[in-house]
């Protein structure tokens, strides 16, 4: 694997001066920019696998996989095999095909709450309009949302919210009308006194709780016991939604999401990503007499020109055959478990200044001492020392997400040797980052 250096990526360096020419920031979404952590963004020119390699033929081992997408790795044998079939069939007909029924129904197979599924083209049109259908059928306009979560860039979850607007330090979006941003209530994540109180203040008027059941987007912040379960109670008592935003956690803590793994049935799911295998696919689904409403059997109107592309669905239906192999989740999660003990090893003994999150195959290393559980504390890490440690790991093959605010995510194609070459620059890097 040759080494990157830094200073060794002419080529990227110079693809990113036409791209800030023509694209806005040189990038077509915020968090790829390096805006947090310094320098400009290489620039991929392929990858395989857990590999990336730049326009300069740097080679690095791959934690953002599409910002969670490719749980299988890049270029899956099998997946692009899909996508290479289907392409010679056709890449878009605007009709229906058997391919959505497929999927459609592999995920109903894993997600039973989803009784009917409505495919959209990104995750943001998916809450959207999950939203949406959550305000038609309780007539109520106000939802929750919780400080640090990322829905997507649709209006009414830009409050607050983590992810790109975490990482750019923008609280509240210019351009959404104060009218529209009144209509979001933030409560602090694991914080569910807050949300009964809001319905307390609000009675009859929310609409949906709408909530990552794993927080992954101020960085991985796991629900503290009984979290789940009181927004589940607390949205049937006073006559809510409950939307389980599982964009990022679908498919990916386990096969049923983390809908599955702590038990809980929302009304409302969205799903993306994973789903899609990193092409355009993302989903929202639910109970039968919610989903119905939905045009063209109800008045709720969504509609998408590519919606359930029959290329995407190919690649969807390839990964979750993969995924529902025998073994899958517990080969992941074997490797997954290696990471974090090491760098909770490497924490340990070198008593740097952070601490490190991990469910299943998603991991954060947070630049601060105190346990995070919310936005608060994770506004509070040092995000200058997490940029040093970005930089740092770079250089030495790794990338991760450029931001403080971000999970890592380990994917099936990620090796033994790759976690220990990690842990290996890991440790050079936390040594560079504490000096
Ligand atoms: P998209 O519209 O970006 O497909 O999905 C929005 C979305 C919705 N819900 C959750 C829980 C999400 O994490 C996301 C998008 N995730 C970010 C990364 N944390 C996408 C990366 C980006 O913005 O470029």
């Amino acid at each position: 694997m040759t080494t990157p250096n830094p200073n060794t990526r002419p080529r990227s360096q110079q693809i990113f001066r036409r791209a800030l020419d023509v694209l806005v920031g040189g990038v077509n979404s915020p968090v790829r920019a390096f805006r947090a952590v310094g320098g400009e963004p290489i620039v991929v020119d392929r990858a395989a696998a857990a590999r990336l390699w730049d326009a300069d033929d740097n080679e690095y081992i791959d934690y953002v996989c599409s910002w969670g997408a490719l749980i299988l790795g890049h270029a899956h044998p099998k997946i692009v095999e899909a996508i290479n079939y289907q392409a010679r069939r056709g890449t878009s007909y605007g009709m229906p095909t058997e391919l959505e029924v497929e999927l459609a129904t592999r995920i109903r197979r894993a997600l039973p709450s989803c009784e009917k599924i409505r495919f959209v083209s990104s995750g943001t049109e998916a809450t959207m309009s999950a939203v949406r259908l959550a305000r038609a059928a309780t007539g109520r306009d106000l939802i929750v949302k919780f400080d640090g979560c990322y829905h997507g860039h649709s209006d009414s979850f830009l409050s607050e919210a983590g992810s790109g607007l975490a990482t750019l330090g923008i609280a509240a979006c210019p351009g959404v009308p104060q009218a529209l941003a009144a209509l979001t209530l933030n409560a602090p994540y694991n914080d569910a006194a807050a949300v009964e109180k809001l319905f307390n203040e609000n009675p009859n008027k929310i609409a949906a709780i709408i909530v990552e059941p794993i927080a992954a987007n101020m960085g991985l912040v796991p629900p503290s016991k009984g979290f789940l379960q009181t927004l589940r109670d607390l949205a049937t008592r006073h006559g809510a939604l409950l939307i389980f935003d599982e964009v990022i956690t679908g498919f990916r803590v386990c096969y049923g999401g983390a809908q599955s793994l702590y038990g809980i049935a929302p009304d409302l799911t969205t799903l993306g990503k994973i789903i899609g295998a990193g092409l355009p696919v993302a989903a929202y689904g639910g109970r039968r007499d919610l989903m119905d409403q939905v045009a063209p059997l109800g008045p709720v109107y969504q509609a998408g020109t590519l919606s359930g592309n029959p290329l995407a669905m190919s690649a969807g239906i390839a990964s979750l055959d993969l995924l529902a192999a025998p073994g899958f989740y517990d080969s992941l999660e074997a490797l997954s478990k290696k990471l974090g003990d090491g760098i909770s090893a490497a924490l340990r003994e070198t008593n740097a200044p952070a601490t490190a999150a991990r469910v299943g195959s998603l991991l954060t290393l947070f630049f601060s001492r105190d346990p995070i559980t919310n936005y608060a504390d994770a506004k509070k890490a040092d995000t200058k020392r997490f940029a040093a440690f970005f930089q740092s790991m770079l250089a030495r093959g790794i990338f991760i997400a450029p931001s403080q605010f971000e999970a890592m995510f380990v994917s099936a194609a990620h090796t033994a040797a790759d976690i220990d070459c990690t842990i290996a620059a890991l440790r050079e890097s936390l040594a560079d980052v504490s000096a």
